[in-house]
């Protein structure tokens, strides 16, 4: 059974300077859930495990009031540690079918697939939502394996859904609100569509959090101009 979670404006959070600049996480955060985001997701890759709890546990103290869920990424002893919803994993990271095992069916798992190969497996193995990227290139996340553009989404949606699959998807990678509605539609097939975009600095690197989180969600609630 599927769980009822709304994927439709995902947030990935970056603490590193060049992104959030000096505005404080937490409130960074706090601002794009009132905008609209609508699951949240704590990406750190440089402090220790016991700051990664603490911050884990500071957002979640954010994001638990709005009914949003936090998931930590990479770290499901951190996810567990601070009591959060769930974890999002790369192909490199713990396998999903640990992950589930330590953190229980009610946790939500996400994997990163940048391929229809990775997507499947994911879905077979009980994900519950795959990120599907790199869809544009982007300076938040430079070592990316492989931009897959638009098409290599759409790809891999249709695949999910001839094999029967009804895994969540977000996508991310260089996605703004110049190109959220374009990347809905163009990836969107009549069997499967997108349930959300994932973003870092369309939302973390703007000075104005709350109207970013907010402009995007109204995108992706929209129909797109030229369907
Ligand atoms: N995984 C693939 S691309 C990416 C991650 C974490 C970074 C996306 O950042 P942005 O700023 O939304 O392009
Ligand atoms: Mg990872």
């Amino acid at each position: 059974m599927a769980k009822s979670v709304d994927y439709s404006l995902y947030l990935v959070t970056d603490s590193t300077p060049a992104i959030l600049g000096d505005k404080d996480l937490v409130a960074v955060v706090k601002a794009a859930v009132e905008g609209g985001a609508t699951i949240v997701q704590y990406r750190d890759k440089t402090s220790d495990t016991a700051d990664l709890v603490r911050i884990a546990k500071e957002l979640h103290s954010v994001t638990k009031p709005a009914n949003v869920p936090l998931l930590i990424n990479d770290r499901v002893d951190v996810a567990l540690a601070a009591g959060v919803e769930g974890v999002h994993v790369g192909q490199d990271d713990l396998d999903l079918k640990s992950a589930r095992q330590i953190l229980g069916p009610n946790a939500i798992i996400g994997v990163t697939a940048n391929s229809e190969e990775e997507a499947l497996v994911a879905a077979r193995d009980g994900a519950d939502y795959l990120g599907l990227g790199t869809v544009f290139a982007t300076p938040t996340k430079e070592n990316t394996k492989s931009i897959i553009g638009t098409v290599g989404v759409q790809h891999i949606l249709s695949s999910l859904a001839s094999q029967g699959h009804d895994v969540k998807t977000v996508c991310i990678g260089g996605i703004n609100a110049g190109n959220t509605q374009r990347v809905l539609f163009q990836t969107a097939s009549p069997q499967k569509k997108l349930d959300g975009v994932a973003v870092v600095s369309a939302i973390m690197a703007s000075e104005r959090p709350k109207e970013a989180a907010s402009k995007l969600q109204s995108l992706v609630k929209q129909p797109p101009p030229f369907a």
